[in-house]
């Protein structure tokens, strides 16, 4: 048995005991954190337990195809507080540090509830949980997700299928990133077979930006600084920009695809003015260089190839001006 496979174990006892469950994943769910909570809330939902799936924020309507739209609440203080002190067991997924719940956090701190993590993300003190299900060679934290409802045996449904399908399909980059592997295109096949409409799924995750968000597209490219012959591209969207062109719901990743797909783009960094003054980054690279290994010089994290920070208003222009300098130093001594 594998050291994850014992830990799966140690989970499904605990659940014999548990009859309210919680489950969340990180702030700004992206596609992994939704389906990896969608899977389990699922899964708990199927295995008779009281169950209760919250996000931090709405839903981004990019997955609003997916079932689980239906079977979410949006986190509230004053109305959640007592449902995580009932319950039995809090899951959090697609994360490894406390600060990435935002609010829930200390909630969740604060009571006495048993903890589990299910995540992917590298993390170096064994996890925030009791029982943490960490696995940084997988794919996705759905595909983590997945594999403990195959060894529980648990019976899978079309919604389970969808929601590890928008895990591993969001975490790959609709299978284009360096993760992507037989063995994921394997289970996507074997997932595509509950009746997933995959043209259908592509086209509400990546192909629904506002006309606005084109336009910011455009901005932001335009603008597009050069370093290291090209191998280095970054932007900064200041916040006037984003107001001025209406964008209502600001996302990152297609600005993002379009700048790393230059062909001597090796990173891509975006930063995002927000409208406190604070300043967003997002760290893109080809596998070389580590973005995490970047990222955590800011206080951020993530992966090998995505990861991000947040800068604070009084000390953003500095922050990315030596985050520039520290890229181009890296790359320069490869
Ligand atoms: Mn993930």
């Amino acid at each position: 048995m594998t050291p994850i496979e014992t830990r799966f174990d140690e989970l499904q006892e605990k659940l014999k005991g548990a009859e309210k469950v919680v489950i969340s994943g990180h702030q700004n769910a992206d596609g992994d954190a939704v389906g990896a909570v969608g899977a389990l809330r699922r899964h708990l939902e199927i295995e008779d337990k009281d169950v209760t799936a919250l996000l931090l924020e709405p839903l981004s309507p990019r997955y609003g195809f997916m079932e689980f739209g239906k079977h979410y609440q949006v986190f509230d203080p004053e109305s959640h507080g007592a449902l995580i002190d009932d319950a039995d067991l809090f899951i959090m997924c697609d994360l490894s540090t406390w600060g990435r719940l935002g609010p829930l956090s200390k909630v969740v701190e604060e009571s006495d509830v048993s903890t589990v993590c299910f995540d992917h993300h590298p993390c170096e003190n064994g996890g925030p949980a009791d029982i943490n299900l960490l696995d940084p060679k997988a794919t996705a934290t759905g595909r983590i997700a997945w594999d403990y409802i195959n060894h529980v045996e648990g019976h899978v449904d079309r919604e389970i299928a969808e929601s590890v399908f928008v895990s591993i399909c969001s975490d790959t980059g609709w299978f284009r990133y360096p993760n992507t592997s037989g063995s994921v295109m394997d289970l996507a096949a074997e997932l595509s077979k509950f009746r997933l409409d995959l043209p259908a799924i592509y086209r509400a995750i990546y192909q629904s930006n506002s006309a606005a968000m084109l336009r910011l597209l455009g901005h932001a490219t335009r603008t597009m600084n050069e370093e290291c012959g090209g191998r280095f591209v970054w932007s900064f969207i200041r916040r006037r920009f984003i107001e001025d062109l209406g964008v209502e719901r600001f996302d990152a990743d297609p600005i993002l695809d379009v700048m790393r797909s230059g062909d001597q783009v090796q990173v891509v960094a975006l930063f995002t003015e927000q409208a406190d003054g604070s300043v967003s980054v997002s760290l893109r690279s080809r596998g070389e260089p580590d973005m995490n290994v970047i990222a955590r010089q800011f206080g951020g994290g993530g992966h090998v190839y995505a990861s991000g920070t947040s800068f604070p208003p009084n000390t953003a222009e500095h922050d990315i001006r030596s985050m520039v300098a520290l890229i181009r130093r890296v790359l320069r001594a490869e």
